[in-house]
């Protein structure tokens, strides 16, 4: 386009432009007009309608477009009731398995809510100056701290009294991203979840797995105080612009504040035989500002305190009642398949004429699955479970030859198995079968908390072809103590 037709358009449009705006203004006159000729209570009553609707339409307008506040912090974690995990916790114990730190876990919770005591973790990367902080809060508890990353090994707890008069255990923790630290960092993690308030400590800018740690920490909806430590090695400028950056990348800190927990500080000194020399010294500490912080959060969240902390502990216990049940079934599951492999074995061995084809035995079969479901609290009703069954004997009589080849190599391979006599081909068949079928509904359950006879039977064509030597060694295991009782139990 050239630039005189530019220009016309231009033109154009402003003419355009300016005849709309003077028809409005006729408009508006006219309208004036008319409304001055109106009787008065006319002119009063659309006068307050007009009010009312230019409030309303502001109204309106000011709630759609008005900037919002992010909410401070997203309280994710949901944690069940203390009566529910005491419930698992009985359950699991039935069942042999051992609870005695999850339980230990609670009493800790009871007992920390019942001393009155506000319990503050400082917690944050290694040697950010975690152990330099809590000396300088409580300076009479002795606490090594070391320029080596990692001096904290273990959790440490030190009692204090803040200005205010509060009564403040400080919880000391290995710092995290250690190299190979996992253990300690779970360790430092469990004691942040423990504490009413946690100091996070950080000697710079906030880096990734730091933003991490505090947005998981932030989940549990507890005060987090963010402290920006090692404050002398910064200009003034540089420290505004940390703490800017720091309130700008933590929005759910409480507060961000600026402290100098420790270090050393090096300065030269005059001699009086006029020579000088270099003296090194423990730094002055600044914490002031973190204290007043501290025990203004203490107070100013008293009442939601202990809920928080109660809700963290008792997520976590969860999880792990979670893991301890998972890992239950398992036993359990492994426990039932192993049983019904040996009956079917045994039920094989027994057999006057073994057939030449495989057909899973409907019964154990039946007794199995229900089993399975049973221990994965799956509720299933007998007609699915015989059309998973129907399905899998399809899979179990198209894999038969390989099964069998499977079975003809254990033999071989094996030589425990030759010594059994005839029948001992398809008992060991019937041990690969059983083991199979009952590994793929395991695994299907623990997956899907649901007989889904689809993925359960990808599953079992899978673990019929499963070779492996450790494997076919403990069926061949299986296929001879089984078949050596049962002979046992017939002499
Ligand atoms: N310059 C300076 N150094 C500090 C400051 N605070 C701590 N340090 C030094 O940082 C190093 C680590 O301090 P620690 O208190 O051991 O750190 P930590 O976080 O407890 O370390 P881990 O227990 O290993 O995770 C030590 O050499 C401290 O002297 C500070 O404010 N300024
Ligand atoms: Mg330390």
């Amino acid at each position: 386009m050239n630039r005189r037709f530019r220009l016309l358009l231009a033109a154009l449009a402003s003419a355009a432009l300016l005849w709309l705006l003077l028809a409005a203004a006729e408009r508006a006159l006219l309208l004036a007009q008319r409304f001055l000729a109106l009787p008065p209570w006319l002119q009063w009553t659309l006068g307050v309608a007009l009010a009312l609707f230019a409030v309303a339409a502001t109204l309106i307008a000011w709630n759609l477009l008005r900037p919002r506040r992010r909410p401070r912090r997203s309280r994710t974690v949901e944690a069940p009731t203390r009566e529910h995990l005491d419930a698992r916790l009985d359950r699991l114990e039935t069942d042999g398995a051992g609870t005695e730190s999850l339980r230990a876990e609670l009493r800790d919770l009871d007992a920390r809510g019942a001393s009155g005591r506000f319990y503050v973790a400082v917690f944050g990367e290694i040697s950010t100056g975690k152990s330099s902080l809590i000396a300088a809060l409580a300076p009479n508890a002795a606490l090594a701290t070391d320029v080596r990353g990692g001096t904290t090994r273990s959790v440490r707890h030190v009692d204090t009294v803040l200005a205010d008069g509060s009564r403040v255990t400080l919880a000391d923790v290995p710092g995290t991203r250690e190299t190979s630290g996992e253990l300690r960092e779970t360790m430092a993690r469990d004691e942040a979840l423990r504490a009413h308030v946690v100091i996070y400590l950080t000697d710079g800018d906030l880096n990734r797995s730091q933003g991490e740690e505090l947005a998981w920490l932030a989940d549990f909806g507890k005060p987090l105080l963010l402290a920006l430590n090692k404050t002398d090695r910064l200009s003034r400028e540089e420290r505004e612009q940390v703490l800017a950056s720091l309130r700008r990348r933590a929005p759910q800190a409480d507060a961000v504040v600026a402290i100098r927990a420790g270090g050393s500080e090096r300065f030269e000194r005059r001699l009086v035989d006029g020579g000088s020399e270099i003296v090194e010294r423990r730094a002055p500490v600044d914490v002031d500002e973190l204290v007043q912080t501290l025990e203004h959060l203490l107070h100013r969240s008293a009442q939601h305190l202990e809920p928080a902390r109660e809700r963290a502990v008792l997520a976590r216990v969860d999880r792990d009642v979670h893991e301890a049940e998972a890992a239950l079934r398992g036993r359990q599951a492994e426990d039932a398949v192993h049983r019904y492999a040996r009956r079917a074995v045994i039920g094989a061995m027994a057999a006057v004429a073994p057939g030449s084809d495989l057909i899973i035995q409907g019964a154990l079969a039946t007794g199995l699955v229900r089993e399975l479901c049973r221990i994965h609290d799956v509720a299933v009703s007998d007609v699915q479970i015989e059309a998973f069954l129907k399905r899998t004997r399809m899979t179990v009589r198209t894999s038969a030859s390989l099964v069998l080849a499977i079975a003809g190599n254990a033999l071989k391979a094996f030589p425990g198995l030759g010594t059994l006599g005839g029948g001992v081909l398809h008992a060991f068949a019937y041990a690969l079968i059983f083991d199979s079928l009952g590994k793929a509904l395991a695994a299907t359950l623990a997956e899907r908390h649901a007989l889904d006879a689809n993925a359960a039977d990808a599953r079992l064509k899978q673990w019929l072809g499963e070779t492996g030597n450790a494997r076919l060694k403990r069926l061949a295991k299986l296929t001879v103590d089984a078949a050596r009782s049962d002979n046992d139990a017939n002499e």
